[in-house]
C-alpha cells in the first residue's frame, strides 16, 4: 500500500493497516517538525475518539484534551447556550488540536515499525488502472525511488498530486464558492470562554474557538477580497471586541501576541466517485468544507477508518465488497456534514443582501428558541 499525505488521513490509514498487518509505505512533502506543528483543526468529534480509542491512538488525548458540550451564540449583544451534549445522548466535541493529533499519530506509526519518508519530492503516480499501480518520487537526499503496490490511498490534501492523476472526466467534481472570507487568528492568549461563541454582529460574524489553555483561535468575517494587510493586530482586536461584545455583562476579551494571521475563502469541493482504479482517495483529497462546523479532519479520520477495514477485509478474505462500497459510504456522510454546514454559514453571516442577512439571523433565532432546531442542530455538530 502506498500512501501519499501524512495527515490525519493519511497517517491514521497507515495505523490501522499496520495494526491489520498490512504493509505500507506513507510519503510526506514535509519535514516532521513541519506537519508536527502546523496549527489548524482543533475540535474533534465523539465518534472519532471511539474510534481512535479502539485503535490505541488516543491515550494522550483522552489525557489532555478538554470536552465541550455546550457553545454560545451572541446575537445583538446577548449569550445564547446551546447544550447540545445533552440533546444528543451525552456525546461531547475533545478540543485537541490537530497538530498534537498528528504529532500521536507519526509517534504510534514509527514506534509500530512503520516506513514513513519525510521531504520527497515529485511524487507521481503509474499504471492507477492497473493491477500494480506504482509511486516515483526523490528522497530527501535526492535519490530517484519506487514503490509497486496494489493500492495508493491519496490522502495529500486539496493541493496535492493523487487527485490530478485522475484523468478528466473520470470523476465528476462538485464546487461551490460561499461567498465569504473569513480572516483566522490564532493568539497566545488565553481563552476568554470555556465554550465556543459564535457571534451573529452587524458588521459580519465573529467566532472565538478553544485550542489550549494558552492558544486561541478566532475569526471575523471580512469584505470579499480582503487582505491580511488590511489588519493590523490592534484593528483585529477592536473589531473582535465590538462583534463579541455583550450587554449588561462584565465580559472581556483576553488578548495576546498574535502568531498567525491568514484570510480563508469559503469554499466546498467534492469528488465523486472517491476512488479511480487501485488509487483511494481520502481527507481534503477528496472534499474540502468550510471550517464552521468543524467537520473536515473528523471526515479525513472517517474515510480513513472506512478505507483500512475495506482494504483489512480484502487483504484477509479477498472481500472486495468494502472497497466497492468505498466511495459511496463516504459520500453519504461528506454530503451529510456539507449540508449542515451550508446551513450554520447561511445562519451565521452577513450577506450583502440584507434581506438574506435577515432569514439568516431568523434561523439563528429559531434555533435559540425551538427544541426541534436545537435537535438538528446538536445531531450535526457533534455527530452524527
Ligand atoms: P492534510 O492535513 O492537508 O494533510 C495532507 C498532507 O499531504 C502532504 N502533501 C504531500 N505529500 C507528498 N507529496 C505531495 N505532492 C503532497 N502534497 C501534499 C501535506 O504536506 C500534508 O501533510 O489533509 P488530511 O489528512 O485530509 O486532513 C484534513 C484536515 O487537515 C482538514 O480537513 C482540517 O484541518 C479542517 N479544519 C477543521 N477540521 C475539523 O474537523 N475541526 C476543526 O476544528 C477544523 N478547523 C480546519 C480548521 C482547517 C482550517 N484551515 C487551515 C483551512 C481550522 C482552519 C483554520
Amino acid at each position: 500500500m502506498g500512501i501519499v499525505g501524512a495527515g490525519p488521513a493519511g497517517l491514521t490509514l497507515g495505523n490501522l493497516l499496520r495494526q491489520a498487518g498490512i504493509p505500507c509505505v506513507v510519503l510526506e512533502r514535509g519535514t516532521r517538525e513541519h506537519i508536527e506543528t502546523r496549527p489548524r483543526a482543533g475540535v474533534i468529534e465523539h465518534r472519532a475518539v471511539q474510534m481512535l480509542t479502539r485503535h490505541g491512538l488516543a491515550d494522550r488525548l483522552l489525557r489532555e484534551a478538554d470536552r465541550h458540550g455546550v457553545c454560545e451564540f451572541r446575537v445583538e449583544g446577548r449569550a445564547h447556550e446551546v447544550d447540545y451534549s445533552s440533546l444528543y445522548d451525552g456525546q461531547t466535541h475533545y478540543v485537541y488540536p490537530q497538530q498534537e493529533v498528528v504529532k500521536d499519530l507519526v509517534r504510534a506509526y514509527v514506534n509500530s515499525g512503520g516506513d514513513i519518508r519525510f521531504g520527497v519530492a515529485d511524487v507521481a503516480l503509474h499504471g492507477i488502472r492497473s493491477a500494480e499501480p506504482a509511486l516515483t518520487w526523490t528522497s530527501a537526499d535526492g535519490r530517484e525511488e519506487r514503490l509497486d503496490c496494489s493500492f495508493i490511498a491519496g490522502a495529500d490534501g486539496f493541493h496535492g498530486v493523487t487527485r490530478r492523476s485522475i484523468p478528466a472526466g473520470a470523476i465528476q467534481e462538485f464546487s461551490h464558492q460561499h461567498g465569504i472570507e473569513w480572516l483566522s487568528v490564532l493568539a497566545e492568549a488565553p481563552p476568554s470562554t470555556h465554550k465556543v461563541i459564535y457571534a451573529l454582529h452587524p458588521d459580519g460574524f465573529a467566532g472565538h474557538m478553544l485550542r489550549s489553555a494558552t492558544v486561541s483561535r478566532y475569526y471575523l468575517q471580512v469584505p470579499v477580497e480582503d487582505t491580511v494587510e488590511n489588519w493590523p493586530d490592534e484593528r483585529v482586536w477592536a473589531e473582535l471586541r465590538k462583534r463579541l461584545a455583550l450587554r449588561d455583562s462584565d465580559w472581556t476579551l483576553t488578548e495576546g501576541p498574535i502568531i498567525e494571521k491568514r484570510i480563508l475563502d469559503m469554499r466546498s469541493h467534492v469528488v465523486e466517485p472517491m476512488n479511480h482504479g487501485n488509487l483511494y482517495l481520502l481527507g481534503d483529497a477528496a472534499h474540502i468544507i468550510t471550517p464552521v462546523g468543524a467537520k473536515g479532519m473528523n471526515l479525513a479520520l472517517h474515510d480513513a477508518e472506512v478505507l483500512a477495514e475495506a482494504l483489512t477485509a480484502y487483504h484477509r478474505a479477498g472481500d472486495e465488497t468494502g472497497l466497492a462500497a468505498y466511495s459511496e459510504t463516504c459520500l453519504r456522510r461528506v454530503w451529510r456534514a456539507q449540508e449542515f454546514s451550508q446551513w450554520m454559514v447561511f445562519m451565521l453571516h452577513r450577506s450583502p443582501e440584507p434581506f438574506l442577512s435577515r432569514l439568516g439571523q431568523a434561523r439563528l433565532e429559531h434555533l435559540i428558541a425551538s427544541g426541534s432546531s436545537a435537535g438538528y442542530f446538536a445531531q450535526n455538530y457533534v455527530g452524527p
